[in-house]
C-alpha cells in the first residue's frame, strides 16, 4: 500500500508469547505479518524459551525474531504490528507492565535508523541487555549494528548469554 516512503531497508521485529498456545500464536503472528503487502518477511529465527524478565511471577516466554524488508516509516511499522496484535486478540489479563500476554510484537531494530518518541523507541531500549531479543535478532541479521554508535550487536555480552533454543522449526 502506499504509506511507503524511501527505499526498503531491513527491519527486525521481536515477538514473544507466554500465555495459551505460545508456538501457535507466534506462528499466526508471523503469518499475519507476511499477509501485509507492505511487509516482506525474509526470515524467521529459531524459537527460544526463557523465564520472564521483570514483571510479576508468570510463565516462561517463547521468543522469535522476524526479519523484514519494508519501506514503511517506523511509525507505520508500529501501527501494523499493533494491528496484528489486535487481530490475534491480544490479551493481557493483568494489564500490568511486563505482565503476561498472548502476543507481543516489538520493533527491535531498523537498519541505520533511530527513533526516540514517547511511544516508539528504536532500537528497542532493552535490546542490548536481553538475550531473548538479541540472540534471535542476530540469527536473522548477524551484522546488525547500533545505528547511533555503529557498535556490532554481536560483540555484546547478551549475545553469548545462555538461552534455551527450542528444537521445533
Ligand atoms: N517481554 C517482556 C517482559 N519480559 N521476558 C521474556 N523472557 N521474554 C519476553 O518477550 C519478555 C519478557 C515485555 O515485553
Ligand atoms: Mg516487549
Ligand atoms: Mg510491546
Amino acid at each position: 500500500m502506499s504509506a511507503a516512503v524511501g527505499s526498503a531497508r531491513r527491519v527486525v521485529l521481536g515477538l514473544g508469547s507466554n500465555l495459551g498456545d505460545r508456538l501457535g500464536t507466534l506462528r499466526a503472528a508471523v503469518e499475519a505479518l507476511g499477509a501485509d503487502p507492505a511487509l516482506d518477511v525474509l526470515q524467521e529465527s529459531p524459537r527460544y524459551e526463557s523465564p520472564p524478565a521483570g514483571g510479576p511471577p508468570q510463565g516462561n516466554y517463547v521468543n522469535v525474531a522476524v526479519l523484514l524488508a519494508t519501506s514503511l516509516p517506523a511509525r507505520e511499522i508500529l501501527v501494523r504490528t499493533l494491528a496484528v496484535e489486535r487481530s490475534l486478540g491480544r490479551t493481557r489479563p493483568d494489564a500490568v507492565r511486563w505482565g503476561p500476554r498472548t502476543i507481543d510484537i516489538d520493533v527491535l531494530w531498523i537498519e541505520g535508523e533511530s527513533v526516540a518518541e514517547p511511544d516508539l523507541e528504536v532500537p528497542h531500549p532493552r535490546l542490548c541487555l536481553r538475550a531473548f531479543a538479541l540472540r534471535p535478532l542476530l540469527d536473522v541479521a548477524p551484522d546488525a549494528r547500533d545505528p547511533r554508535t555503529a557498535e556490532p550487536y554481536a560483540a555484546l555480552p547478551a549475545a553469548s548469554a545462555p538461552l534455551r533454543r527450542l528444537d521445533e522449526v
